[in-house]
């Protein structure tokens, strides 16, 4: 294999969200999956083996109160015995009643103030954990025209996130995710990526965006965002699963492929950038899994999402640059596009085979799991709990996953 090929492949990395590993539901039904993990140690062995079987995702996400524990530091210890780190600290500031008119951005000070200790709390457990994004997302939004003042809301919003930007240590980030609704439905506070880019630019360096793929109107072109984002150097990193309709959190690349490999163009084209800026911007990215598997088998959903983004990632290091080059400098609109699909219809798996002889892992990860019995085991060690992921029993009422 050719070694620049073997070399980068080798340095993906995909972090996996430890919500990805729970019981998890619609706001209809939580159904119960035997072995479903009840615990963050439970969720981190389950983060293990589809690290050991992929060898590309030792980063586990983690949400806080979710996942809370006494003892950081041995959480973090615990991960490390595994192959893991800690990633992501998630805080969570959409589920306690005061949150119910939003957190930061809710007219009562109090309640505002109440969000940014929590969101500060999570400042201090990255601390801990070594991690270096505070990932943010925010439930905040309104349900009816007049309902609350729009300007106030985005002047509470830039108030809150720069308390916390503040106070974050150095070489940490701060990635702000933007949705387009859910769960309000009339206006959300960071309702696209402009709004996410903006607060970022006003409140400093350490903030960057985050695009979740399920967070956009349908038809929204999300690697041209990713274009914008890489050149501005405001790119953070990602959330990937994939969407039809709204924000469905399903498995990344299954709905969408061709969209993931378009994204992981860009991605690509960003780190080999003749531009520093975007360059170095492509190269500290952080790309994670968001997803809640609702019926799917937990740890074959996550090994399936991360042997997604790796295919597309192959595929994406497959394109010609300088034929694509050469099509776009003749104005050849069909050669050019053909350049991109000559990559992406390539079948990259005999080349992850090799990549997986290489490093030492089965070169069928899904089938090795099949095989392993993991399943079973923690099936029959752990049950079939009611509940027991991230989420109440009746999962998250309100918002689709
Ligand atoms: C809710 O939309 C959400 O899926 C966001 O994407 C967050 O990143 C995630 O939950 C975890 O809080
Ligand atoms: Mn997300
Ligand atoms: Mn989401």
């Amino acid at each position: 294999m050719n070694p620049d090929l073997l070399t980068a492949l080798k340095a993906q990395r995909i972090e996996t969200p430890s919500w990805g590993y729970g019981n998890s539901g619609t706001r209809f039904k939580t159904f119960a999956a035997a072995g479903a993990a009840r615990t963050i140690w439970e969720k981190l062995d389950d983060a293990a083996e589809v690290q050991r079987l992929t060898g590309i995702a030792p980063g586990v996400a983690i949400h806080i109160p979710w996942d809370a524990v006494d003892d950081y530091g041995e959480l973090k210890k615990y991960a490390s015995e595994r192959g893991l780190t800690i990633g992501a600290i998630n805080p969570n500031v959409f589920q306690d009643e005061e949150y119910r008119l939003g957190s930061v951005t809710n007219p009562d000070e109090a309640v505002r103030e109440q969000a940014i200790q929590h969101l500060l709390d999570c400042v201090e457990v990255m601390k801990q954990t070594g991690s270096r994004d505070l990932s943010l997302w925010f439930a905040d939004g309104t349900n009816y025209a007049g309902q609350d003042d729009l300007r106030s809301r985005k002047r509470r919003m830039r108030a809150g996130l720069k308390r916390v930007h503040d106070a974050l240590p150095s070489g940490t980030r701060m990635l702000v995710e933007y949705k387009l609704f859910e769960p309000a439905f009339y206006a959300t506070d960071l309702f696209d990526w402009g709004a996410s880019y903006s607060h970022c630019l006003a409140i400093g360096d350490k903030a960057q965006v985050l695009v979740d793929l399920g967070h956009h109107a349908q038809g929204v072109n999300i690697e041209q965002i990713v274009a914008f984002l890489l050149d501005e150097g405001r790119l953070g990193g990602f959330h990937f699963n994939a969407r039809r309709y709204g924000d469905d959190d399903l498995i990344v690349g299954t709905s969408n492929p061709f969209e993931l490999f378009c994204i992981y163009a860009e991605l690509v084209y960003g780190a080999n950038s003749a531009d520093d800026l975007t360059k170095q911007t492509a190269q500290n990215l952080s790309y994670m899994i968001d997803q809640s598997h609702n019926i799917e088998p937990k740890v074959e959903a996550m090994l399936q999402s991360v042997l997604n983004c790796q295919e597309s990632y192959a595929k994406a290091l497959l394109i010609d640059r300088d034929l694509l080059k050469e099509a776009q400098s003749k104005g050849d609109v069909l050669a050019a596009h053909r350049v991109m699909m000559d990559a992406f219809k390539t079948d990259v798996r005999p080349l992850l085979m090799e990549l997986r002889a290489e490093m030492g892992i089965h070169s069928e990860p899904i089938e090795a799991h099949r095989q392993s019995g993991y399943q079973e085991k923690v099936a029959r060690e752990r049950g079939t709990q009611t509940g027991g992921g991230g989420y109440p029993v009746k999962g998250k009422a309100g918002v689709s996953r």
